[in-house]
């Protein structure tokens, strides 16, 4: 729960929300897609529970985490993330909510991004967010790259069985996104974060993540048991009122990008969400899902008409995402001359 003392005159306190379930175990599929499709009118944010990946291989992929952020600060600077956004982001790397972080520097956070591994010499590597990923040595920690590439295709297929039930909800064909342009061949990246302790002061630009909405078509978290997350349901609001979002033992968080609000024509909402850190370590992991580099996000013929004409142009998903990653990182160059 937010303190007293981490408001400020332009929003309250906080509550916490209440946010649907979907089983992807159900076989009730009208009820599952009846639960999501109001999460994502509502916050587009809801909890998938019994999604197949088993309770001690997520303990395993934590514990994996936390040693990696154990290393000795030199040891991870030797892995810093390169130009295809692969490896480790420093504290302060990030800047998610440029706006309200003008009197801090950065979001107070560290992350390891993992992505689709392609090697060097394969063609494909030449798109922006493919490329070989950047490992900690096998010696340093052992069956760390195997647990990661298991947790990456693992997130994957959670991430498509999430994705017919939304295009089910959107009165498309449950296979609608398994394309090949699209979650055929996605941009899917892994990013392992660590709030170190810090405490969060919102009048003073200090969070563990600012303010952002994510990317994407949807993201799948997974958290420890320390709160943090909040979600803000309407961002114009003046006072903006935050709520807590309770982390669900075994369940994934999933939220919705402005990928798919763009496609859905704002039918489907990208809330704004943001971490407030109240002093504890606290561990997540975020799986950003997007289509391929080449997929053209146009409005959903089900989600326009005569009378609500599409209000974004079309745009190419590589295009639109290595603008966004641009905007909120810090120049790597940075850190050389440094
Ligand atoms: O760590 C969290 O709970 C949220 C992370 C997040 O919002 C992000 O990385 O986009």
């Amino acid at each position: 729960m937010m303190d007293n003392s981490n408001t400020n005159s332009a929003e309250t306190l906080s509550s916490i929300t209440n946010l649907n379930c979907i089983d992807l175990s159900s076989s009730d599929i009208h009820h599952s897609v009846s639960l999501l499709k109001q999460a994502c009118l509502d916050c587009g944010f809801f909890y998938v529970i019994n999604h197949g990946i088993s309770q001690e291989f997520m303990d395993e992929v934590f514990a994996q985490s936390k040693k990696f952020y154990d290393l000795p600060i030199s040891e991870k600077m030797k892995l810093l993330r390169n130009e295809k956004h692969r490896g480790y982001t420093p504290i302060l790397d990030e800047v998610l909510d440029p706006e309200n972080q003008i009197k801090a520097v950065g979001d107070y956070k560290e992350g390891y991004y993992i992505g689709v591994e392609v090697p060097e010499d394969d063609p494909e590597a030449e798109k922006p967010f493919y490329g070989p990923n950047v490992w900690p040595a096998s010696d340093i920690l052992p069956g760390w790259r195997e647990t990661m590439e298991k947790y990456h295709a693992q997130a994957l297929e959670v991430a498509k069985s999430v994705a017919r039930v939304i295009a089910l909800a959107l009165d498309l064909d449950a296979e609608f996104f398994d394309k090949p342009e699209m979650l055929g061949k996605p941009i899917a990246t892994l990013r392992l974060l660590h709030y170190e302790g810090q405490i969060s002061d919102p009048s003073n630009g200090i969070f563990g993540a600012g303010a952002h909405s994510d990317y994407g078509l949807i993201t799948l978290l997974a958290t420890d048991d320390v709160v943090g997350l909040q979600i803000c349901k309407d961002k114009d609001a003046q006072p903006q009122i935050w709520e807590d979002v309770p982390p669900l033992k075994g369940a994934f968080i999933v939220n919705l990008g402005d990928m798919l609000e763009r496609w859905s024509n704002c039918v489907f909402k990208s809330t704004v969400h943001r971490v407030i850190g109240n002093g504890q370590h606290r561990y997540s992991i975020a799986y950003f899902v997007e289509p391929s580099h080449e997929c053209l996000v146009e409005c959903l013929p089900t989600c326009k008409s005569d009378t609500n004409p599409p209000k974004f142009p079309p745009v190419r998903c590589g295009a639109y995402l290595s603008q966004r990653y641009k905007d909120t990182h810090a120049d790597i160059s940075t850190y050389k001359k440094s």
